[in-house]
């Protein structure tokens, strides 16, 4: 079956609408039974093309979750859903650190900043409706405003210490990209302890094909970083020199750079007083992700800590510096040549980005973040793409609608043969069909 635009935007705003209540939006409807941070500012995305308001409430939701650090959690969770581990019991956030919310309850790590990038497409997307909708739009500003400021200062201050414009993360949940190649060697050294608490896995029971997910040996130690953060109060002070999980993250710090622009931009329209150190942190970053470009890869590399080594791996982070710009135009140019010679790989089913290379040794085509194409990146590529007027934006976005009018707004797909993997009906690839077909101008 092969859907048409009007169809997949039928069936994706029905999705959501299935997926959420009049507050939140859980991130799948059964594999992921919460509210995920760099979920819920997609979905909220997409929500502003049905609803301006309940755009706006998705965000209130998540942000209620934050910390009294400034940290936006990657999990806010729903106190009447029991069916995701880890959950709140094992997290233990507000028990073990004064900084956790008591409610809601939520995880203790973070996930990439997309948040005031979502914020500022919300107000174009109200603006471009008018009437009550820019109204609702332009009356939350001033309130989500002082909230994402502070998710900012929270990661210049505490994920950047020594002012290198790379984002430090603790564990690759905290990337968005779980098992990416990416983080192979930084898990390499990730040794677990004998009193890791038994733990019994539900992803694997709804995602029954196990080659679709992270291995136990993965898990294992994913869990194993959740119990070392714990036992330093997941504070970050002694989270950066005691966690065995240390990387600087390129594709986590070229989206803080765009997003400071926007929040800068949006800075500016409130006649807030913080536009300058928003775009000085923008500055800061976009070097930062410039000066990680290997030229022998022709892509940016992130950092495993404890080495200080860059680590090599072929997939879409290592496009970063053109999500944040900053390089000189000749190895931009460069750069769009290779993400270009992806795109037009014959082997693809559809021209949009495996998360692996399909060249690299590493490419598993049905392996969650190992290979298979997630919409969601393609989306948000096209868009940051479209953002700095880069020329692959129009086709990107052409492909990724074709990639969903199969029906199953899947999770990820398998890039050469087409297959939708993972779970169905996955709230943000709703996001990204309403975005990608309803927002064609973006801005
Ligand atoms: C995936 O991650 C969670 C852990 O956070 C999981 O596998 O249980 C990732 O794809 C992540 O990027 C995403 O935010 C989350 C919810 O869609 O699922």
């Amino acid at each position: 079956m092969t859907f048409t635009d009007a169809e997949v935007v039928a069936h994706a705003a029905y999705v959501l609408a299935g997926n959420g209540d009049e507050l939140s939006t859980r991130a799948a409807p059964n594999l992921y039974p919460h509210q995920w941070s760099w979920d819920a500012a997609f979905v909220a995305v997409g929500l502003a093309h049905l609803d301006v308001r309940r755009a706006c409430i998705e965000l209130d939701s998540l942000f209620a979750g934050q910390w009294s650090t400034g940290m936006i959690p990657h999990i806010v969770f729903d106190p009447d859903e029991s069916g995701y581990f880890p959950g709140p019991e094992r997290w233990a956030s507000a028990a073990s650190s004064p900084a956790a919310p008591r409610s809601p309850q939520t995880s203790g790590i973070c996930q990439p900043p997309v948040h005031a990038l979502a914020v500022e497409r919300i107000l174009s997307i109200a603006r471009a409706k008018g009437g009550a909708a820019r109204t609702a739009a332009e009356e939350w500003l001033p309130r989500i405003y002082p909230r994402l400021l502070a998710w900012h200062r929270y990661l210049a201050r505490e994920r950047d210490p020594h002012g290198r414009g790379l984002l430090t993360i603790y564990h690759g949940w905290e990337s968005g990209m779980d098992n990416s190649p990416r983080w192979d060697s930084v898990y390499r050294g990730v040794v677990v302890g004998d009193d890791l608490p038994p733990y019994e896995r539900r992803d694997t029971a709804i995602v029954t094909d196990a080659s679709q997910r992270p291995t136990n040996v993965e898990y294992n130690r994913y869990l194993w970083l959740v119990e070392e953060l714990k036992r330093v109060g997941y504070a970050d002070a002694a989270a950066r020199t005691t966690v065995s999980f240390r990387a600087s993250d390129v594709f986590m710090s070229a989206v803080f750079a765009a997003a400071n622009e926007s929040l800068a931009r949006l800075a500016d329209s409130l006649g807030a007083p913080e536009a300058a150190e928003l775009r000085s942190l923008a500055r800061l970053f976009r070097s930062g992700v410039a000066s990680r470009v290997d030229p022998s890869v022709g892509l940016a590399l992130d950092v495993d800590e404890r080495t200080g080594d860059g680590i090599r791996a072929a997939t879409i982070a290592g496009f970063a510096p053109l999500i944040c710009g900053g390089l000189d135009p000749l190895a931009e140019r460069r750069m769009l040549d290779l993400l270009a010679s992806w795109l037009a790989d014959a082997r693809l089913a559809h021209a949009v980005l495996p998360t692996t290379s399909p060249d690299s040794p590493d490419f598993r085509a049905r392996t969650y973040w190992r290979g298979p194409s997630w919409p969601v990146m393609n989306w948000f590529f096209a868009w940051a793409l479209q953002l700095r007027g880069l020329d692959l934006a129009e086709p990107m976005r052409s492909a990724s609608v074709d990639q969903l009018r199969d029906g199953s707004l899947a999770e990820y797909y398998e890039p050469l043969t087409g297959e939708p993997l993972g779970s169905f009906h996955q709230s943000w690839t709703a996001a990204a069909a309403l975005d990608l077909i309803l927002g064609r101008d973006w801005r």
